[in-house]
């Protein structure tokens, strides 16, 4: 299975996250990726793949163009404000909810930045734009392998990136890996494109870019929207719209869930995209269903994953794993590869 490493992931590095009224020390950490990387060579898992050039084209493909050269620019307007905020990260203060304006682009940074997000755990730092865009580039990798004809790739990277919509970022996400991915399958000329998100959280980013297309299906098994982030999309009733009405799948499992009833949705989500006919799929790689992961509720152990990886090879369908959220950062690597390992075992 080729690899494709992001090599500037450490670039984005934020150090807070207002959690509760406080800023927090991140969750979403360089070490995760570097578990991660670790466990792959120590079990001789994985080619390294050169990483391609990623062009405007294809991130165009998935997200507006103004909301690309406000993320591109961001930092050094973050600086401009005042030079002392080159020593911290840029966070959200205000968004334009309802009955406030979208249409009109603010000249204020700050009031952009919160046009552009929707949430204020999500630092964007000096190197924000730089390990977003190599992640970015790394998934179009994966899709490039399938389309060649491999059965599975790995885009090893963060920072994640499910959450983030066709013009926004939130949920540590800032540029959505999975729909490119996705996106590039089909412009690869794949007619009918399966996501399959196993984060803990709900990939409202990516469910909203597919949402009203038939093209690609996206299927998330995630804790209930009711009690857990993002809150306000992952409920069951959401099934798509106009030409992606049923093309939209959602699994919410209670806090405290274990393997057992999180399989049984898993082989769900599966059935319900082998019924639907896709011809590959992409996997939103999120291990923070671990049983320690310090922010979520399922109870996942490390063995488990392996089985994960075996029910995905059983559909048979190409995999273009993308890494998303684990924040158990030292386990995050056995956990991850576990699914890579059970996959490969199963695929043969
Ligand atoms: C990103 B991914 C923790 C609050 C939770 C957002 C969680 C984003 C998870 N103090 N903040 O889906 O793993
Ligand atoms: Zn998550």
């Amino acid at each position: 299975m080729q690899v494709f490493y992001n090599d500037r992931q450490a670039a984005h590095h934020g150090k807070h996250e207002m959690f509760r009224g406080e800023l927090v020390p991140c969750f979403e950490v360089p070490a995760r990726v570097e578990h991660v990387l670790a466990e792959l060579k120590s079990r001789k898992l994985g080619e390294f793949a050169p990483v391609p050039e990623i062009g405007d084209a294809l991130l165009q493909r998935v997200h507006a163009p103004r909301y690309l050269r406000f993320l591109e620019g961001a930092w050094d307007e973050w600086v401009a404000l005042d030079p002392k905020n080159a020593q911290r990260d840029a966070l959200p203060s205000y968004w334009p909810i309802r009955t406030f304006r979208h249409d009109v682009l603010p000249e204020s940074f700050p009031a952009r930045m919160g046009l552009f997000s929707y949430d204020a755990g999500s630092p964007l730092t000096s190197g924000t734009w730089t390990a977003a865009r190599q992640g970015a580039a790394c998934a179009w990798g994966t899709a490039q392998r399938l389309l060649a004809g491999d059965r599975a790739a790995f885009a090893l990277t963060r920072p994640p990136g499910h959450h983030a919509g066709h013009d926004f970022f939130g949920g540590y996400c800032f540029l959505n890996n999975a729909a490119i991915a996705a996106q590039a399958l089909r412009d690869g000329g794949l007619q009918k494109v399966a996501v399959m998100d196993v984060d803990y959280h709900h990939g409202n980013g990516t469910q909203a870019i597919f949402y009203e297309r038939g093209d690609v299906f996206f299927a998330s098994v995630h804790g209930d929207p009711r009690t857990e982030y993002p809150y306000y999309l992952g409920y069951a009733d959401e099934r798509g719209a106009c030409a992606g009405e049923g093309a939209n799948l959602n699994l919410p499992l209670p806090r405290g869930t274990d393997f057992v009833t999180w399989r049984g949705a898993l082989a769900k989500a599966l059935e319900a995209i082998r019924a639907w006919g896709a011809q590959a799929m992409v996997v939103s790689l999120g291990v923070d269903t671990f049983e320690d992961d310090p922010i979520s509720g399922f109870r996942l152990r490390s063995g488990d994953y392996l089985r994960v990886g075996e029910d995905l090879a059983a559909t048979g369908l190409p995999c273009a794993f993308v890494f998303e959220g684990g924040y158990a950062v030292a386990a995050a690597g056995v956990n991850a590869v576990n699914v890579l390992d059970g996959f490969r075992q199963r695929a043969g």
